[in-house]
């Protein structure tokens, strides 16, 4: 049985792994039967001489351990499990160029929109503490944007924020334009609707709105209807962070 190993929300001061939770929503999607590994964030995953760095050097979650095979980097994990199960397969759908299309959006995610997502909060902090639902965002936006978050954590510059904010901005008006008259980033659900869907209502934290975005925002919505979205305890909370202040 696949083991996955994470950071799960009960007892994490920051709200657990959230990235980890594209693998979790992808293999509750095909079905497959996983054993969750909980590992705690501060005694395992970052101490350099933990057990952990044998399974990911990085000291990050998501990895997995497939038979003995350990991957760790939430992308090639989603690629890993649609190209080794074959109840995986519908989460890459299309011909070549719809799958290399999928493709794009799974490497944009990760090259592009959480660099900018991670800017975001950490600016954020810097700008409006007590407007952020989280408490402990600067903390989560240091644990996931590491070295990028020390270089512009203490830039209180309110152009720097605004820079940042109109950054985000064009990327969910790319992600409007790509999304087009479809329900999801593929022909049908796919495994960029995970990446992106786990990343982009991590804004709402930070006050982040999707009303200018009609077509991203019912897409949210029918992200929520899924069983797997709705399982994931982060992706709600940042629904109803949305819901309460008027965001989606
Ligand atoms: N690029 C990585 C990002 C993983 C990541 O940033 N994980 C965070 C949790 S969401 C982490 O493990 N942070 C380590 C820490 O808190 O010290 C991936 O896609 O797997």
């Amino acid at each position: 049985m696949i083991k996955f190993y994470t950071v799960l929300p009960d007892n994490d001061h920051l709200g657990g792994a959230r990235q980890a939770t594209k693998v979790s929503i992808a293999l509750q999607e095909i079905g497959e039967p996983f054993e969750t590994i909980d590992l705690d964030r501060r005694k395992v995953v970052r101490p350099k001489d933990s057990w952990y760095r044998e399974i990911n050097p990085n000291g990050r979650v998501p990895a997995i351990d497939d038979n003995g095979f350990v991957l760790w980097e939430c992308a090639a994990i989603l690629e890993y499990l649609v190209e080794s199960r074959e109840s995986a397969r519908s989460l890459l759908p299309g011909d070549l160029k719809q799958r290399a299309t999928i493709r794009k959006w799974m490497i944009w995610e990760s090259s592009t929109l959480t660099p900018d997502l991670i800017t975001i909060c950490a600016l954020a902090t810097t700008q409006d503490p007590e407007a952020l639902a989280s408490p402990d965002l600067e903390a989560m936006v240091l644990a996931a944007g590491g070295a990028s978050y020390l270089l512009i954590g203490g830039n209180k510059d309110k152009p720097a924020w605004e820079q940042a904010a109109r950054m985000w901005n064009w990327d969910l008006h790319v992600l409007e334009q790509g999304l087009g008259e479809r329900e999801y980033f593929g022909e049908t659900f796919c495994i960029a609707d995970i990446a992106l869907g786990v990343v982009v209502p991590i804004a709402f934290l930070c006050g982040m709105s999707v009303k200018p975005f009609p077509k991203l925002s019912r897409w949210i919505r029918r992200l929520g209807q899924r069983k797997s979205f709705q399982r994931t305890s982060s992706f709600m909370n940042h629904i109803e962070v949305a819901t309460a202040k008027n965001l989606l």
